[in-house]
């Protein structure tokens, strides 16, 4: 076995699944499996919540919910300590198993830690936000607010960054005081176990983080519809984010989700040519393009609908552009995630390979021109790879344009105008992030203003910061996980009014 084989992590205890039942792990770059994950089911939820609900509100000074901010800020420094110890060993691990390569796979160790040290500091600062006074228009009144716990929490996270993702919520959550069960995806759960075995490490209280694992509808649906559960955060699919909105409703359950995107990377004339294909070939094929807020849509400058007199006046890129893009995408390192300058591994599951395979086949027979990629590289014979596609002759019908592909494929449309490029932008269900490339600082403020999107990249895209807010608009969801709001969203605000006159009453 390449992983270690744990169990699921119920009130601080390794627990084998009710049902007994464990799921393959396959490592997407050979094919080959490489161990097993256990494979909860509701019964195990059921366990989880309630050592977590146990943990919440033990007796009086012993409970997570109440301690000082102070106090479990040492425990998710602990944390990330422990997770830059075992970093080059953790980065493995997510590397085998989602297939991301290696370098990636230590940066995103370096994020969680970060992240856990990030919540640790607001975690402390909660203890000075707390009892904040309100002003009030009657004297004999006064009021003054507390931030509590929302309680026990469900968060529901998926295989894109494995560990990350689960921290993003691990982290703020446990910040604010509150206990959780969380779901990793069926497709790599590896990671998330590991943080298990770092919570024993660090003697994280029995119950405050509990661990999950298996497949959606068998674990996932049971934790997003359990009744004791106050909240729930989910990362994920559109369909499946509807799914997780519809259980929670009938209870009144809040949710925060942040699902899918079809972002779009608008590219002006004046750009300086090399950098911006380099920022629109990273903001597409970072992680294998498997990232929510992937740049897959390119808005290209290109004059060539203009009067022939009006057209050579201006500096036309959109050629140039293209070649150089394509011979760079050419360029890329395709290999295991493991080997020495890999910059794209094999993408998470056989599934996912078909799909994105498909999605390029159904664009080629409605007629789009596929410049480069988008099939097996020759020299790999195992293994979901997939060669970077970029596409173009690409129409605003085309299903290519319209549905997150979650995978390595940049398809392109071009526009001559500055409105042209804000219609396309906007011209989808989605609204997670937008880029634009462009000399011009006024060009690109406008621009910022008109993207209906909740991350708005200048002159980059994709670079990510605990410290700034990050979620969608439109069927991207909505709520923002991290940024100083982050830990807000684990917390409930009660306000406390007291009747303060001298008056006898
Ligand atoms: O996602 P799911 P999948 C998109 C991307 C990808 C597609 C499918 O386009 O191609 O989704 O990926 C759990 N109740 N994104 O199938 O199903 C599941 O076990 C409760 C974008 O992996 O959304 C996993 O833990 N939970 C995305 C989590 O939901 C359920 C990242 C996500 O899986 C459930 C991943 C149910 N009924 C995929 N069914 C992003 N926004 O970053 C499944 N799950």
């Amino acid at each position: 076995m390449a992983i270690p084989q744990r169990q699921l992590f119920i009130g601080g205890e390794w627990r084998a699944p009710a049902l007994g039942r464990r799921l393959p792990v396959v490592n997407p770059a050979t094919e080959a499996p490489i161990g097993e994950i256990p494979a909860g089911t509701a019964e195990d939820v059921d366990a989880a919540v309630a050592a977590a609900r146990a943990a919440l509100r033990r007796n009086r000074g012993r409970d997570w919910a109440r301690a000082p901010g102070a106090v479990r800020a040492k425990y998710l420094r602990a944390i990330a300590a422990k997770i830059i110890e075992r970093k080059s060993e953790l980065a493995r691990l997510e590397s085998l198993d989602c297939g991301k390569p290696l370098d990636e796979s230590a940066w995103d160790m370096d994020d969680v830690a970060g992240c856990f040290e990030y919540f640790a500091d607001l975690a402390e600062a909660l203890d000075k936000r707390q009892n904040a006074p309100v002003s009030l228009p009657l004297e004999n009144f006064k009021c003054y607010l507390r931030k509590e716990p929302i309680g026990v929490v469900g968060l529901i996270t998926p295989w894109n960054y494995p560990l990350l993702m689960a921290t993003w919520k691990v982290a703020p959550a446990l910040a604010a005081g509150c206990t959780a069960v969380l779901k990793p995806s069926e497709l790599a759960s590896v990671t998330c176990l590991e943080l298990a075995d770092v919570c024993k490490e660090v003697g994280l209280p029995s119950g405050v983080l509990n661990i999950v694992t298996g497949l959606g509808p068998e674990a996932g649906a049971p934790l997003s519809s359990h009744p004791d559960i106050n909240k729930v955060a989910f990362t994920g699919s559109y369909e499946t984010g509807r799914k997780i909105m519809a259980a929670a409703a009938p209870m009144v359950k809040p949710v925060s989700l942040e699902l899918g995107g079809k972002s779009p990377i608008v590219v002006f004339d004046d750009v300086d040519i090399e950098k911006a294909v380099e920022w629109t070939l990273f903001g597409c094929f970072w992680t294998n393009g498997q990232i929510c807020s992937a740049t897959s849509r390119l808005i290209l400058h290109n004059y060539r609908f203009l009067l022939l007199t009006v057209r050579a006046l201006q500096r036309n890129i959109a050629k140039e552009f293209l070649e150089r893009m394509v011979a760079w995408a050419r360029n890329i390192k395709v290999s295991d995630p493991l080997e020495e300058g890999c910059r794209l591994g094999p993408v998470v599951s056989e599934g996912q390979y078909e799909k994105i395979k498909k999605f390029v086949s159904t664009a080629k027979s409605q007629g789009a021109t596929i410049l480069t990629g988008g099939v097996r590289p020759k020299h790999l014979e195992k293994g979901f790879y997939i060669e970077p596609a970029i596409i173009t002759d690409v129409d605003t019908s085309m299903q290519i344009w319209r549905e997150e592909v979650f995978g390595p494929v940049l398809c392109v449309i071009e526009f001559s105008s500055e409105d042209e490029a804000i219609e396309l932008v906007n011209d989808t269900h989605y609204g997670l992030a937008g880029a634009v490339l462009s000399g011009d600082r006024e060009r690109c403020q406008r621009l910022t203003e008109e993207i209906d999107a909740g991350i708005i990249w200048v002159n980059c895209s994709q670079p990510c910061f605990c410290q700034a807010p990050w979620g969608g608009n439109k069927r991207s969801g909505f709520g923002r996980e991290l940024g100083e709001g982050g830990i807000d969203n684990y917390l409930s605000v009660k306000q406390v009014t007291e009747y303060a006159s001298d008056e006898p009453w």
